[in-house]
């Protein structure tokens, strides 16, 4: 049995959820609050003092990209191709950096700086226009329609899905869906994701912030880049 250990919100375990659901293997979603949290650090129960973890079979294993990588093996979104692997890992690193240039905003403590300080990533030429605009262009370019050119789904797709998605949900101050009407290419992405019946069955519920990876879910926005 595998047990992903992290609070509610998708954050850095939603990827792994995911994959672990994909595998078809028994899986516990375990939810902890900010309590939960500090008592499991204080049992010393954390390797390195944060969530996500994941409970295996093994033993315990930390770091939300290790836990992609895992559960995406037991998923078998996974290349077997060590190159193609590489490649899929590229994306993924690719991705992890836009997310570290947004989580800097969290400790800002005056909420219009906040905003604005997230404002400007996303306008022209700020640092997540251009990781959007760059997600765009690989997904344009890309022969097979994943992401990195595999033959199937591949963690990098899974990654740049949720990992992109889950910021317009609403549930970070000053970043609002209406920011993804200049990304035609990227709502596309939206739209292939979401529609994937694995992606889609998981969805199929009411859920506050997890509506982002439901299908058209963005179709207001889509349609509104056209007047
Ligand atoms: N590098 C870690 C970072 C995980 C992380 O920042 N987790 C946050 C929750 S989203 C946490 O445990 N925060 C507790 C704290 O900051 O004390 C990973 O990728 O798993």
């Amino acid at each position: 049995m595998h047990e992903i250990v992290y609070f509610n919100t998708p954050g850095f375990a939603e990827v792994s959820r995911f994959c672990l659901e994909m595998s078809g293997l028994q899986w516990k979603n375990t939810i902890v609050d900010w309590d939960g949290y500090l008592k499991m650090k204080e049992q010393g129960e954390l390797p390195w003092g944060f969530l996500p973890i994941i409970r295996t079979p093994q033993g315990t294993v930390a770091e939300s990209n290790a836990l992609l990588r895992y559960t995406g093996a037991l998923a078998g979104l996974e290349p077997e191709d060590l190159y193609m692997r590489a490649k899929v890992d590229e994306l993924v690193e690719v991705i992890n950096g836009w997310r570290e240039s947004f989580t800097p905003t969290f400790s800002i403590e005056d909420l219009d700086e906040k905003m604005a300080a997230r404002q400007a990533l996303f306008a022209t030429d700020g640092k997540m226009d251009r990781a959007l605009k760059a997600i765009s262009l690989v997904f344009e370019q890309s022969t097979t329609g994943w992401l990195a050119n595999t033959e199937s789904m591949s963690i990098a797709d899974v990654k740049a899905f949720m990992d992109t998605f889950m910021l317009f949900s609403g549930q970070f101050d000053g970043i609002t869906p209406d920011m993804l009407g200049n990304y035609p290419s990227l709502l596309a992405f939206h739209e292939k994701m979401s529609n994937e019946p694995m992606v889609k069955n998981y969805y199929d519920s009411d859920d506050e912030v997890r509506w982002v990876f439901r299908p058209n879910a963005f179709q207001d926005v889509g349609s509104s880049q056209h007047i």
